[in-house]
Formats: structure tokens, sequence, C-alpha cells
């Protein structure tokens, strides 16, 4: 059986780390594609990342272009095009460069790939992702943005910090749009199936929760310069993981819901089943009077941004 052929269209802090990601994992055969003042950049990160495998033995190619022509008929494409926000930036206000880009790459995706399977990490995400699906007109169970999957490593990793228990053992999930207005279901949460309710005070766990919304720009503030990517690429590669493996892993992604949670006709993050067939299924469950809300504040936050998109 040939090897997987996987696309990461932006070779930059968060392509490079999917590469090395998926090539550590022996996902596949690993494209990194960028524009051609970056095409230096990208063969050169391919070689070395070719001269890293040794060490481990994993038996994958990885190269690095700026032409198109080498992503036919990729199975999956992982999009970071575009740019990363500065101290003081929303992700709203990449928009305008970000959606020309991915207008651009959704067309060339359309005709090198149209079978392929596709994730959006570009920001401002949920309006990207629906700008992908718009323009490439791809079903909606082979589009999906990644937010919700990091959003909840995040809450994730707070927990454990506070706790000093294993991250291994904290489950919990964050739904909605991928900006401040993002909901932590606390509720739900639990380590090693104990609520977590019973282990964190009320008012300690809503500043938890009210780090976890504006986590990515802890970072960028901490940067200067450019945005969160380790973590975003290990989400996005639990992700690819499961539609390559089959694995049915349910993760908090940007789907396209259509009726699920009273939401209809946009992308936001809900739980999602991701097998061989792309999103396979949104989990729909019953929320709280105040989780509803949540939803519906973060909802109208997710419409008006892609209002602006103008699609
Ligand atoms: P960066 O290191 O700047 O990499 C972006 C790359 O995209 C650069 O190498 C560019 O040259 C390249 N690029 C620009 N235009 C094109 C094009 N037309 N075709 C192909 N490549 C192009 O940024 P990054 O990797 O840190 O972040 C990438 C994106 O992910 C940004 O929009 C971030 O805001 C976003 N991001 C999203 C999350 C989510 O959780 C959704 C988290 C972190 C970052």
């Amino acid at each position: 059986m040939a090897r997987k052929k996987i696309a990461l269209i932006g070779g930059g802090q968060i392509g490079g780390n999917l590469a090395l990601l998926a090539g550590q994992k022996e996902l596949g055969d690993v494209v990194i594609f960028d524009i051609p003042q970056a095409e230096g950049m990208v063969k050169g990160k391919a070689l070395d990342l070719m001269q890293l495998r040794p060490h481990d033995g994993y038996d994958i190619n990885i190269t690095g272009t700026s032409n198109w022509d080498d992503l036919i008929d990729s199975d999956i494409f992982i999009i970071t095009a575009g740019i990363p926000r500065k101290p003081g930036m929303d992700r709203e206000d990449l928009l305008e460069i970000n959606l020309g880009i991915i207008k651009n790459v959704a067309e060339e995706i359309k005709e090198k790939a149209p079978n392929s399977f596709v994730i959006v990490i570009s920001n401002p995400l949920d309006a990207m992702v629906y700008a992908f699906h718009k323009v490439s007109g791809f079903p909606k169970n082979r589009v999906v943005g990644m937010a919700g999957a990091l959003d909840s490593t995040r809450f994730r990793t707070f927990i454990a910090m506070e706790t000093g228990y294993s991250v291994q053992d904290i489950t919990c999930m964050v739904l909605g749009g991928h900006g401040d207005t993002m909901v932590p279901i606390s509720r739900l949460a639990t380590i090693g199936g104990v609520p977590i309710s019973d282990i964190i005070s009320k008012e300690r766990l809503k500043e938890i929760e009210d780090r976890t919304r504006v986590a990515g720009g802890e970072i960028v503030k901490l940067f200067g310069n450019g945005s969160a990517f380790y973590a975003p690429a290990q989400s996005a590669i639990e992700m690819a993981e499961s539609y390559l493996k089959d694995k049915k892993r349910v993760i908090p992604c940007a789907a396209l819901c259509e009726g699920e949670f009273g939401i209809d006709g946009y992308f936001i993050g809900v739980p999602t089943v991701i097998g061989s067939n792309g999103v396979e299924k949104i989990l729909d469950f019953t929320l709280t009077k105040n989780e509803k809300e949540d939803l519906i504040n973060t909802l109208d936050a997710v419409k008006k941004t892609v209002k602006d998109t103008g699609l």
C-alpha cells in the first residue's frame, strides 16, 4: 500500500512543526508548500527534517516546494498559510490578508486534490474554514477547522498546573468560536472521572476559564512577534491522525453545524467524530441554560466575522 501524502500549506512556525510531528508519527510522506519567496526556507526545513530521520528511523519523505503541481492527489491538507497575530491584534485583524490567501488556496486544492480532507488553521479560524468550504464547494465532511482541540488542551493544562495532577487524566472540552467568547464546558470537566467542581473552587475555576479564553493572546504578548505553534501543530496532528488511521476520536473541532446545538450554516467548535470519512458526526448534547446563552454569544461573534468575509 502506498504511503499517504500529507500537504502542508504554509511552512512557517506551525507548518514546520506539523512536518516534524507527521514525520515522527510516520503518518505519510510530507510536502511543505509555501510562496515562491519562501521556497528556499521550506526546501531547507524539509532537508533538515530528512536528516533527522535516521536517529529514530522513520521512513517517510519530506519535501519543500512552491509548485502546486507537487501537491496533486494529496490525501490531506493542513492549511496555515497567512499571517499570525502581533501583540495588540485580534484574530479578526488578520481577516483581510488571510481571506485572500484562503480563497486562492481553496481554488488550487479544488483543482489539484478534489477528494482530499482539509484541516484549516489560519485565523480568524471560524471564518477561514467557512470561506474555504464556500470557495472549494467541498462537502462538509471533508472540511474542518482546528481550534477546539487547542483550546481544550490549554484548559487541561491550566487545570493540571492548578492541581498538580496528571494532564493525562484531565478531561474537558471547550466549544464555540476560536476567540475570547469561546465556551469552556466546566460542568463536564473531570480529573480521573471525579467532577472538577469537587476539586477546584468555583471562583478559581472561573479564573482558569478566563485564562483559557485569552491563552493565545498571552503567548502572543510573550513572543512579541507571532503566535503559538507547538501546541497548535500537535492539535492538528491529532485530527489528521484520527482521519488517516480511522480512529474515530471525539475532538472539539470547527465543523459545519446544520441544526446541531440549534446552529445552522456556521462552522463552530463542537464535539466532532473524525474517521476515514472525515467529519463523520457531531455529538450533540443537552446544554444548560447558561451554556446555551454562552454559545449564542460566541455564535454571534462568529457570524459577525463570517459576514465580514462577504461570502
Ligand atoms: P507563520 O510562521 O508566519 O507561517 C505562515 C506561513 O504562511 C509563512 O511561511 C508564509 O510565507 C506562508 N504563506 C503566506 N501566504 C501563503 C500562500 N498564499 N500560500 C502558501 N503559504 C503562504 O505563521 P504561523 O505558522 O505561526 O501561523 C499560521 C496561521 O495559523 C496564522 O494565521 C495564525 O494566526 C494561525 N493560528 C491559528 C491557531 C488556531 O488555533 C486556529 C493557533 C495558532 C496560530
